[in-house]
């Protein structure tokens, strides 16, 4: 019991800044983590489905996380929205998280096509920065899914970012991210060059990994 209220002070310390009752913010994270476990349940199926029918697996890991009250803060803080649980659910399209890791570049698109074609997905959004990487070399393919989760009383639509990368941009992104990400955005021109150039030679290695599987498995399938 301890336990519990301490970690509901904790809690209600973390959302503090934010002007909304305690229990409205749970409700509203319980929503978002039933979501993400409805994206990962459909991930890890298709997985499945695919190791069955090609024997090996689209999906190296799925990592998920919810946006902390801190980020949802300072996000709303920064885009100039409201404060308030609609604000939240309006604006803000990755307070749930899923991250998909992949072997390799053709993986992404598989995985990606895969999920946009289930009936009770809708793809709200779809960023592709692996075709067009930011300067700073960062690739990655973002879809915001609206998903519906089935409560007690209720069927309600959510909105789950999805990330899709490889092994290797995802090496990439967990560095810069250590060392550069926002932090220093603008200010050096010279790291921020040699990012793209680590990013850049990653990409060229994922390109020849693909290609070498290519020869050797798909290949050898089709004969
Ligand atoms: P975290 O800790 O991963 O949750 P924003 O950039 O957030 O104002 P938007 O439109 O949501 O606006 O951005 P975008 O580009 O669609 O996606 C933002 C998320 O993508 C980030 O979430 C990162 O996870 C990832 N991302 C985008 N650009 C980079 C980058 O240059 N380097 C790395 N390492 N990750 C990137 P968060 O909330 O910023 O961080």
């Amino acid at each position: 019991m301890d336990n519990i209220n301490l970690e509901y002070n904790k809690f209600k310390k973390q959302i503090q800044k934010f002007e909304i009752a305690p229990e409205d913010f749970k409700q509203l994270i319980m929503e978002y983590e039933c979501a993400i476990l409805e994206v990962k349940t459909k991930l890890d199926v298709l997985n499945n489905e695919f190791m069955s029918n090609e024997l090996r697996n689209p999906i190296e890991t799925i990592k998920a996380r919810i946006k902390s009250p801190e980020s949802l803060y300072e996000k709303l803080e920064r885009k100039g929205f409201e404060k308030s649980i609609d604000s939240i659910r309006n604006n803000i399209y990755d307070v749930a998280g899923v991250r998909v890791i992949c072997p390799f570049i053709d993986d992404i698109y598989k995985v990606a096509d895969m999920l946009s074609t289930q009936d009770d997905i809708n793809i709200i959004s779809r960023k592709d920065y692996i075709k067009n990487p930011k300067k700073n070399g960062y690739r990655s393919l973002h879809l915001v899914v609206e998903i519906p989760i089935f409560l007690s009383k209720e069927k309600k639509p959510i909105l789950v970012e999805v990330q899709i990368r490889t092994i290797a941009m995802n090496f990439w992104a967990s560095l810069e991210h250590q060392i550069h990400y926002k932090k220093f955005s603008n200010s050096n021109v010279d790291s921020v060059k040699k990012l793209a150039e680590c990013a850049d030679t990653i990409y060229e290695t994922d390109l020849k990994m693909l290609n070498i599987r290519r020869d050797l498995i798909d290949n050898e399938e089709e004969e």
